[in-house]
């Protein structure tokens, strides 16, 4: 590839600016760096990209627990036997830098106990097993890390062997990166012969799998679904036949578990119907038009917020993979060189960081099964490090629904 055309092609030749003072394995090091950067993401994120509030939005129908309860035992047998037969695998997303939580490492490395040693990525397996071991079947886990935390994810891994999981059923794989811009959407670089990257969001997962002929391995393996989960719940369900249960004999091809929020205000994104399409709107993006809006009944319209657990027909999923996804931007702070080779440290926001989100994908489909489910019993984030959504408060969540002190 002639990278110096493709750069002026793009408009991004200044991070070929230290070249010539370049090594020429550093040259290689950033050659290849550009090679794999994604510049129809940039493209993307500069045209435009922020999704509107647009007055096409509205409610969207939710199989609330109540509705489930008629159905419950011709979901469960539906479920069951698709989990036995090994149709469906589970998708870990863990490449996250889990920030707000302090941790020093991979969030799921996050040691929840307290009289013992109980870590999140242990805890998360054996959620699965829940499932799994009464059907006597055994679950194929992906984990996505990143660049930043694939080799101490899988060395924590080796470390504590693996949790008793059956080694040829766990797999790792990276997700791509994307690069920080300026906030003329010009490449940053962080060293001379580096440019400034990060992960690409938790929307790239399929892709990165494509990428990596994982779909494919997956398929050949006999598996037909996906349910992909965050890492930081310690109550989330993985392989729950309920749900794949429901999705199968409602003829639904995704899926994605909601709560009932606490508050209009809980940081959880809000499903709805978009332009007649299944959506989810974040809740860093939601107008208090749509955070506060009410039915005549004095309920909100809005009142179910997305877990992180996302429920894919790998074959469905593949044929709408090709699609443009929105790119979510964020201004942040990011160190970076300036023209003239000295390290800047910013002192106001100076970058936009770009990604993509897992729920834009269902958009894609006709319909979505928005399922409740309890949050007691299956939503327990550890987000920051006290108060909401800490270890705290999940530790207390995971000892009220498992009875186990931890
Ligand atoms: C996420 C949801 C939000 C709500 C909430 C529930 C998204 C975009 N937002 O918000 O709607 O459901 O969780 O707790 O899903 N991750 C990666 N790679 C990345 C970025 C994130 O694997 O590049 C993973 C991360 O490790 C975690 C999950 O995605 O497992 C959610 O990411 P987050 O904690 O940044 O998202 P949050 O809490 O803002």
């Amino acid at each position: 590839m002639d990278i110096r055309k493709m750069l002026q092609e793009q408009d991004q030749l200044q991070v070929l600016r230290f070249e010539s003072e370049l090594t020429p394995e550093e040259k290689q090091n950033l050659y290849s760096q550009l090679e794999n950067v994604d510049f129809r993401m940039i493209r993307d994120a500069m045209q435009s990209a922020d999704k509107k509030m647009a007055d096409e939005i509205g409610p969207a129908d939710t199989l609330t627990i109540a509705m489930q309860e008629a159905d419950k035992e011709t979901y469960l047998q539906a479920g069951n036997e698709a989990l036995k037969q090994g149709k469906m695998a589970a998708v870990i997303l863990a490449g996250g830098q889990g920030s707000r939580l302090g941790h020093d490492g991979p969030k799921g490395t996050v040691n929840v106990g307290i009289t013992r040693d109980k870590y999140l990525f242990e805890i998360l397996l054996e959620n699965v097993r829940r499932n799994t071991d009464p059907l006597h079947t055994v679950m194929h886990v992906y984990i996505m890390t990143s660049d930043i935390n694939h080799e101490s994810t899988v060395s924590f891994f080796e470390e504590h062997d693996y949790f008793g999981y059956p080694k040829d059923h766990l797999h790792f794989f990276r997700q791509d990166m994307a690069p920080a811009l300026d906030l003329q959407g010009k490449l940053l670089l962080e060293t001379k012969s580096g440019v400034s990257l990060a992960p690409n969001g938790n929307g790239g997962w399929f892709r990165s799998l494509q990428r990596q002929g994982l779909v494919d391995q997956m398929k050949s393996f006999g598996v037909e679904w996906l349910d992909v989960v965050s890492v930081d719940s310690v109550l989330q369900n993985i392989g729950d036949p309920l749900y794949l249960g429901a999705a199968l004999v409602k003829g639904m091809y995704c899926g994605a578990k909601v709560v009932s929020k606490v508050t209009p205000e809980e940081k959880v994104g809000a499903s709805c119907i978009r332009n007649g399409h299944p959506s989810i709107v974040e809740y860093s993006e939601l107008s208090d038009e749509m955070r506060y809006a009410k039915n005549p009944d004095g309920t909100y319209q809005y009142q179910y917020g997305a877990i992180v657990n996302y429920l894919f027909n790998i074959r469905e999923t593949e044929k709408r993979a090709g699609e443009s996804m929105p790119v979510h931007k964020a201004i942040k702070k990011i160190s970076c060189l300036d023209e003239s080779g000295a390290p800047v440290v910013p002192a106001e926001p100076n970058a936009i960081k770009m990604e993509y989100f897992i729920f834009d994908i269902l958009e894609f489909f006709d319909s979505c099964l928005f399922m409740e489910c309890i949050r007691e019993d299956e939503f327990a984030p550890i987000k920051n490090a006290s108060g909401v959504d800490s270890l705290e408060s999940a530790r207390k969540l995971y000892t009220a629904r498992f009875g186990d002190i931890l």
